[in-house]
């Protein structure tokens, strides 16, 4: 195992001109537009820049690759905002991967290079290939390549030796054909970023509602009475949805963040699509803030679940024809431990009432959440209170209400819906072998977590990547990286080069391939897809640039080759898949509920909305009733000395992908090595604003009884910073190595990222 070597970091991240400024209060405006004009102009020129962006998100153009936040219903004007344009540019980059550069350097070398570096060198053209024994990359025509896999594949003792990873970029038609081929291959090895991600809240959706995803649309957000935005920087991460909130707001809707960072986004907004937000002042867009703990949440929504029943102010109806389990949940919310609220949430009483209050008034709530609720050890749990909140109120199947989980990837629910999934239904496999007459495997397969151990134990041994940066996104970076380097064969399907190339197997593959900006011509001619947003809107998108290379093949052409190859018998009809992404589409309509009409469907602007039951107030779990649910109370716990650390995206990064070195909200610039830490924690620590110190986690197992284990993350600079005591900030995936692979969350097996113990240790 290579650490990143630190000198290399250090010159290329720039650290040495780190400047930390003070944090913004308002998020978007000219400013941001301007920036990310900047970062595409530098990479597209500006003719490409002009004709690429003015596609982003319009009829007939392409769904942008950011975020999965929706467009708005009845909009006609394509919404654009400052990341979008970044993740378009990072795509549509006019600079190349050559086989002449893998010549240049050896994979050791490429390892010593930083996450940002390596972005920044463009778009994969070629095929490549590393020998057996081999220090460099090797160019290899498609055929040779995939009949390596398809070898590797064929020579194994057991289909469960293999693991299938995919990221969320990936289209439906893509995501159907893959998990189809993996499954008639014989494996439910099918882990996805998903399980890094929103796992928790479909985990704790599926029991409570039915349905693993969110039940609101863009329309109930701007008819709420009242939007909790929990655990979610939207400035940064999903920074459309902020002419949502707006509009909310326009229309007396209240706002109210629940996070240890007061991130600027939420506290201004300023549109830069509206006059208002480019001369004025901006919308102050949260009317409340909450700086609770890290991992505070359950404890508040216990509370607040408390005063409604205290108060009196419940659906009585609804809770009475519609959910089970509520006299068990009443009973368990009677009393209410103030003492020990107040210390996990952090929280004074008053804002706890306050916020109570605020529930109990509005007739219509939503409540908004990301990854700051759903990376924690008890974050089913979590969200699980937020339902019962809801439910209280009968805010589920009602006009402006319901439960609104933010997805990350742009087509990561889709690919979801598809079928990624390591723990598939019953129904959805059997539908699956009526249509392909095939016999898919009924035994559940790896999630992220597991696929490590297992190759970390030997028994996963050919790691296949659609898309991603597997080893960065994963918690336990060495871990990780050893892992990955004792599986036979590694093989990435990526558009951009990453770290994940440079830690492979005994032998391995980078496949390269077209992303959702470029023209799809298959057999039959141009081939359109289809993505899901966060609100379940499936819609169509027209890839319009040529492509990056004339080499690229698409996902689904490299789906399709691979399975024709690996799966010498099959009863699929590979290459009318491949010529004709139609075909998928009517595969789809037969065995996915919800897809009926699908072609015919995606020809409306908007495309169309997959069945919410719940909307309806049909819950799909036994009985028909939505459940309440009892936990324990749980909050994380830190022993003195300690801190507990979040990590989270800068401003200028996607993931893994790191578009530049400035936080621009956060007032970083030119540096990523920083640890934010409330000033009043600074000091009592002993240590001083502007120190250079190394993170060092402790981890004493899940239950805290065994030994200790640390994991060290070296010259860090402290950032004094408003976010709440005994809790710090440092940015993934620098700090992945702090993460320990078995820290996870309960239900789910989503890594802790949000709930690390770590101690400073001055340098
Ligand atoms: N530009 C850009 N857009 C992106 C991404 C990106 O990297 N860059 N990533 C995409 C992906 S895959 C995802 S999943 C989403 C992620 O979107 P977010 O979830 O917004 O991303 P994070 O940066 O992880 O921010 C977590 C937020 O939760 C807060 N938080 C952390 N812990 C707690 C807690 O215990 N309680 C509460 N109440 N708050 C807490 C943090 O302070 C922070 O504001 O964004 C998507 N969109
Ligand atoms: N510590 C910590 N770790 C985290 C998180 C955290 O908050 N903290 N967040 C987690 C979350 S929410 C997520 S979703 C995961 C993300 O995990 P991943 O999805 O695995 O990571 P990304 O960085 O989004 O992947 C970027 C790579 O995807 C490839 N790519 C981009 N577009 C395409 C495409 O269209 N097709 C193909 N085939 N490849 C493409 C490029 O090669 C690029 O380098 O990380 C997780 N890891
Ligand atoms: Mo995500």
């Amino acid at each position: 195992m290579a650490p990143m070597a630190r000198k290399d970091v250090l010159d290329d991240q720039g650290d040495a001109h780190l400047e930390v400024g003070s944090p913004k209060t308002s998020a978007a405006g000219v400013p941001a537009v301007v920036r990310s004009m900047r970062m595409s102009v530098e990479q597209m020129g500006v003719v490409r820049t002009a004709r690429t962006l003015l596609r982003v998100n319009q009829d007939k153009g392409f769904d942008c690759p950011g975020c999965a936040w929706p467009d708005p219903a009845h909009s006609h004007r394509a919404e654009f905002c400052e990341n979008g344009a970044k993740a378009v540019a990072e795509e549509a980059t006019k600079r190349r991967v050559e086989p002449a550069f893998f010549a240049e350097h050896s994979i050791a070398s490429l390892r010593e290079k930083s996450d940002h570096w390596l972005g920044r060198q463009g778009r994969l053209t070629t095929p490549m290939h590393k020998p057996e024994g081999a220090s460099h990359y090797e160019p290899v025509t498609w055929e040779r390549a995939l009949d390596i896999v398809a070898r590797h594949l064929r020579e194994l003792d057991s289909p469960d030796e293999a693991i299938f990873y995919t990221s969320g970029r990936t289209s439906n038609e893509a995501a159907f054909a893959y998990q189809l081929f993996v499954r008639e291959f014989g494996t439910n090895n099918l882990p996805d970023c998903s399980n890094m991600c929103h796992e928790s809240s479909g985990t704790a959706l599926m029991e409570t509602i039915g349905i693993g995803k969110g039940t609101v649309t863009i329309d109930d957000l701007v008819a709420a009475d009242l939007v909790l935005v929990v655990g979610q920087n939207p400035g940064t991460n999903h920074p459309r949805m902020l002419s949502t909130l707006e509009a909310a707001k326009d229309n007396g809707a209240r706002v109210i963040s629940v996070n240890p960072l007061p991130e600027a986004g939420l506290m201004t907004f300023r549109n830069p699509q509206t006059v208002r937000g480019v001369v004025g002042r901006g919308t102050p867009l949260a009317d409340r803030h909450l700086g609770v703990r890290l991992g505070g949440d359950q404890a508040l929504f216990q509370a607040v679940g408390h005063l409604l029943l205290a108060r009196g102010t419940v659906d009585r109806d609804f809770i009475d024809r519609h959910t089970t389990g509520f006299d068990a949940y009443a009973e368990a919310r009677r009393e209410i431990d103030w003492e020990t609220t107040l210390l996990a949430t952090g929280l004074t009483e008053q804002e706890i009432r306050g916020l109570a209050d605020e529930v109990a008034t509005a007739g219509s709530v939503i409540v908004c959440w990301a990854m700051g609720i759903t990376q924690h050890r008890h974050a089913v749990a979590t969200i699980q209170e937020m339902v019962n909140v809801l439910l209280l109120g009968g805010h589920i199947g009602r006009e402006g209400a319901g439960v609104c989980p933010v997805r990350g990837h742009s087509n990561v629910q889709g690919d979801r819906t598809m079928g990624i999934f390591e723990r598939p239904s019953a129904a959805f496999l059997d539908a699956l072998d009526a249509e392909f007459s095939i016999e898919s495997p009924r035994e559940h397969g790896v999630d992220a977590v597991e696929a490590v151990r297992s190759m970390r134990d030997g028994r996963g041994r050919v790691f296949f990547a659609m898309g991603g940066n597997f080893v960065r996104a994963m918690s336990d970076s060495d871990v990780t990286e050893a892992a990955l380097e004792r599986v036979g064969l590694t093989c990435h399907v990526s558009t951009k080069l990453n770290r994940s190339h440079t830690v492979t197997g005994r032998e391995a593959l980078i496949l390269p391939t077209l992303g959702r900006t470029e023209r799809d011509v298959q057999l039959t001619g141009e081939q359109v897809v289809t993505v899901e947003d966060s609100m379940a809107m499936v819609h169509a998108s027209r890839g319009r640039l040529a492509p990056a290379s004339d080499t690229l093949l698409s996902e689904v052409a490299i789906v399709c080759e691979l399975a024709r190859r690996a799966l010498p018998g099959s009863s699929v009809d590979w290459a009318g898949l491949r010529g004709d992404y139609r075909v998928i589409r009517q595969h789809i309509a037969r065995v996915v509920p919800g897809f009926e009409r699908f072609e015919e469907r995606i020809q409306d602007r908007g495309g169309f909305q997959l069945p919410l039951p719940p909307r309806e107030r049909t819950f799909t779990v036994e009985g028909g009733r939505a459940r309440f649910t009892v936990h324990p109370l749980a909050y994380p716990s830190c022993p003195p000395g300690r801190l507990l650390l979040q990590t989270v995206r800068s401003h200028d990064q996607y993931n893994t992908t790191i578009y530049g070195l400035d936080d621009h909200y956060r007032g970083i610039k030119a540096g990523r090595r920083v640890v934010f830490v409330n000033p009043t924690d600074v000091s009592e620590l002993g240590l001083a604003d502007g120190q250079i110190v190394d993170i060092v986690s402790e981890w004493r197992g899940v239950d805290g009884d065994d030994a200790l284990t640390e994991r060290r993350a070296e010259e860090f600079r402290i950032v004094a910073y408003p976010t709440a005591r005994g809790c710090a900030a440092a940015y993934f995936p620098e700090t992945n190595v702090l993460v320990p692979l078995d820290s996870t969350a309960r239900g789910s097996n989503t890594p802790t990222s949000k709930s690390v113990v770590v101690r400073l240790e001055a340098r």
